[in-house]
């Protein structure tokens, strides 16, 4: 390791080597990469004996196969997990540099849209600091997720160029190539791997996240010189359609279209990795692949890399020459499959004609599990035709991905129980009937590390101060929180902690929207993708009632608070972005009024992101979880903000009701119809939202408002939400739960008049939170699932904790 002058002189060097300037020239940006550079200089060793290490040990090792990974930054991560922060720190103050500033120059990796590729981020963060043998497989887009500024009140989209410049945590491996073959006129498509390292928190561990780049192959560039102008034009346009392949990240996660480019991706991603995984087992342990579910384990990341098992079925039966029974039978045992949604509109099919001229081979294996399937369940069910259509693979002209992944992994889990149970008796019900033992829950969990440790140092600092550092490790010990959950200095110093981030939350968007907000006022906040599910309109609507009140009584007892919102919206998705234009205008309004004496404020921070939610989440006081009963199917948010302190005022869905049963009824506010009783408001016709709109005075007015002009916007503006709320059966049930959700604020309110009571709820969150750390939920898969071990040997502890 070194020593703090060394780095110094390491640091100026690099910067001369790097980009040829000195100290005093050097931009932020340069000063990023020159340490990046210097910290990737520690990983290779470690990165060569893990894998070393796997080899040697013959591991049985987990790809995880995801079309996200949402990332966020790197190099403070990667510097506190190899134990060289507080030495880097040091040594950039004596040079005059602000690490933070410094830190603040990384592009953020937003390869993904919400949580499903950020709970990939963080399985890859548990599985390297377990010391598991576990990688991520997944596309090198050229572009995230597209940036959103607000203009006007309104959503725009800009692209995401986030290599645009030197990516230093990337290792290009040309000669790691495969080839993936589409049918015509694609071909053969070359795929180039970029590694990026996942380093484990303290115990030397290096995993491989390995993104696949599409390129056109090169002799088709070799011989243009001899080419007739129109050969040349159809070499341009065949190029751009490689190429194309990796340039986006569809930024739509709610509604499947059947994008020919999205099947070309996922075909691509599939391929390219199990090639190379079967290319790497063959290097280390001969051709003999008839025990290669003992080797790896395949996991796919809901269904968009469910070909991974036609893939797999293509190359042990047509490359390896095993019979059907066989490569079923690893296929199978090698294949797992996790669910994230239960919304029939975002489940993937893909028109039979479009699937078979884009992977004639692929469909004719895909054709044959679907016969074997049905010829099974005809068996089991003779003369059951509708339930073997309803089962079928392919089926009423689609490929029907979730029943290739049912049908072809041993493994199917949902991501909460309460989302588990829901795949068993609704959306999977058939297939849990079938095959009952492939079922089970494991759910989700968030890396402690990133999301309190990194983003909230102080609280991090004191509840090391407070219990030792063994949470690190075990999340489970912040339990030891519980005894000071009612001490007042402990309360004080949590206070503190909270005051600090808040303030330093209204700095920022003072500085970036010109809004002063008040850091003794409460943080209300709600930050997620826009969906109509997640109900962002339902806050809108009771942020309305409670202004209404202090309208008619600007006397109205009410402990000031500020909503604070951030979320994207599809690009196409008209009525999320309908949700944040009424937000904008509600803070336009609310924001300017004086006779409000400033209790209220709102505002919309753009571009919410990884790196935007370490900023205020540890600032928030209240977290927002209000989907509507069995429609999400965990939330992972949720976890950031608990572990954080905040308290949840949230609906029985997803893992929010397993967040009650940790912290209990008086340590969350819980509010609303739960998933039985949705389901049955919907089947009765019981959820006519004119019945809640005629009984409740409050709600008539709020809707009303979207209409009547008292709202300053042009025209019709509003009248798409209003006709949502009023015409639409039910919606998500934003009328019926909309005097619950009142009462429930009400509560928070008294909480939080109770200085004691609301430090002692904030601490019992933090305390029991040690099972929402994805360190349990990966253990779990890997004991239960994936079959995988920790690997032991000299490098799995760190040095300084063998000495200690
Ligand atoms: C779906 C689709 C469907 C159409 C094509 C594009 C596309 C892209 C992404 C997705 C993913 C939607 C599923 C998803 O993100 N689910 C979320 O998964 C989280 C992690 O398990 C979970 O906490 C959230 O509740 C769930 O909504």
């Amino acid at each position: 390791m070194l020593t703090k002058q060394q780095c110094k002189e390491a640091f100026q060097k690099r910067l001369l080597a790097l980009a040829g300037v000195s100290l005093d020239e050097a931009t932020l940006y340069n000063k990023y990469t020159a340490l990046a550079s210097l910290v990737r200089d520690q990983i290779g060793q470690r990165w060569v004996d893990t894998s070393c290490r796997y080899s040697t040990q013959k591991q049985k090792q987990v790809y995880y196969f995801s079309v996200e990974f949402l990332l966020g930054r790197l190099l403070d991560n990667n510097l506190r997990n190899l134990g060289l922060r507080d030495v880097w720190v040091e040594a950039l103050a004596e040079l005059g540099i602000d690490y933070t500033e410094l830190a603040d120059a990384e592009h953020d990796a937003g390869l993904g849209n919400g949580g499903l590729g950020r709970l990939a981020a963080c399985f890859l963060d548990s599985l390297a600091s377990l010391g598991l043998p576990g990688h991520g497989c997944g596309i090198r887009y050229t572009y995230g997720l597209f940036k959103q500024a607000i203009v006007d009140g309104i959503q725009m989209e800009k692209p995401d160029t986030w290599l645009k410049d030197l990516n230093i945590w990337e290792y290009r491996k040309t000669n790691k190539a495969v080839f993936v073959q589409f049918g015509s006129p694609l071909g053969a498509v070359k795929a180039v791997p970029y590694d990026i390292p996942v380093i484990g928190y303290d115990n030397n561990t290096v995993n491989t996240l390995r993104l696949w780049s599409a390129e056109v192959r090169d002799e088709l560039i070799a011989n243009y010189s001899s080419m007739t102008p129109d050969d040349f034009r159809k070499l341009l346009e065949y190029k751009s359609w490689v190429e194309a392949i990796s340039q986006i990240l569809y930024p739509d996660d709610r509604y499947e279209e059947g994008r020919h480019l999205r099947l070309v991706q996922e075909y691509f991603l599939v391929s390219a990795g199990v090639q190379s995984i079967i290319r790497h087992i063959k290097s280390k342990q001969g051709d003999d692949l008839s025990s290669l579910s003992d080797q790896v384990a395949l996991h796919i990341n809901d269904t968009h890399p469910s070909l991974v098992i036609p893939e797999l079925m293509r190359i042990l039966m047509d490359e390896e020459g095993m019979g059907w029974e066989q490569a079923w039978e690893i296929t199978t045992n090698t294949v797992s499959y996790t669910n994230h949604t239960v919304l029939p509109e975002a489940l993937e099919k893909w028109p039979i004609s479009q699937f078979q001229s884009l992977l004639p081979r692929i469909y004719e294996i895909v054709n044959e599990i679907n016969e074997r399937f049905c010829a099974e369940l005809w068996q089991r069910y003779p003369g059951d035709w509708d339930r073997i259509a309803a089962m079928a693979v392919i089926a009423d002209g689609y490929v029907k991905m979730a029943h290739l992944a049912v049908a072809g992994s041993h493994s199917v889990n949902g991501v909460a129980q309460l989302h588990s149970t829901i795949l068993q008796t609704d959306l999977l019900k058939l297939f849990y009937q079938h095959t009952p033992y492939k079922f089970n829950n494991k759910t989700n969990g968030v890396t402690h590390r990133r999301w309190l440790l990194a983003a909230n140092p102080g609280l991090a600092g004191l509840i090391t101060d407070t219990i030792g550092p063994d949470w690190l490790h075990r999340p489970a010990s912040l339990e030891k929180l519980l005894p000071y959950a009612g001490d007042a200095g402990f309360q004080q110093k949590l206070a503190a902690v909270r005051q600090y981030r808040k303030q330093a939350l209204a700095k920022f968007i003072l500085h970036k929207d010109q809004i002063s907000l008040d850091p003794q006022s409460i943080f209300d906040v709600h930050v997620k993708r826009i969906h109509a599910y997640k109900r962002q309109l339902l806050n809108a609507l009771r942020i309305m009632e409670l202004y209404n009140r202090l309208k008619d009584n600007p006397q109205l007892a009410i402990l000031p608070r500020t909503f604070i919102f951030a979320g994207k919206a599809a690009p196409g998705y008209f009525l999320a972005k309908k949700i944040i234009q009424l937000i904008t205008t509600l803070a336009k309004v609310i924001n300017h009024d004086q006779s409000i004496q400033n209790k209220l404020k709102v505002v919309f921070i753009e571009n919410y992101g990884v790196t935007l939610a370490e900023q205020i989440i540890p600032a928030t006081d209240i977290s927002e979880q209000i989907s509507t009963a069995g429609k999400e199917a965990s939330g992972t948010g949720n976890m950031k903000f608990m572990m954080n302190g905040a308290i949840t005022v949230g609906t029985l869905d997803g893992a929010n009701v397993e967040i009650r049963d940790a912290v209990g009824d008086d340590n969350i506010a819980i509010f609303g119809l739960n998933a039985e009783q949705v389901t049955v408001c919907y089947q009765t016709g019981q959820c006519n939202p004119l019945t809640a709109y005629n009984q409740d005075e409050r709600i008539r007015r709020c809707v009303n408002q979207l209409i009547d002009g008292s709202l300053p916007v042009l025209g019709d503006e509003f009248k798409p939400l209003y006709d949502y709320l009023m015409h639409t059966n039910g919606a998500f049930l934003e009328l019926q739960d909309f005097a619950a959700y009142l009462d429930a604020q009400e509560k928070i309110d008294r909480l939080f008049r109770d200085d004691a009571g609301r430090w002692q709820v904030a601490a019992v969150n933090i305390a029991r939170s040690g099972c929402f750390s994805s360190d349990r939920t990966i253990s779990q898969y890997a004991a239960d699932i994936w079959h995988i071990r920790p690997s032991t040997g000299p490098a799995a502890r760190s040095k300084k904790k063998t000495r200690a």
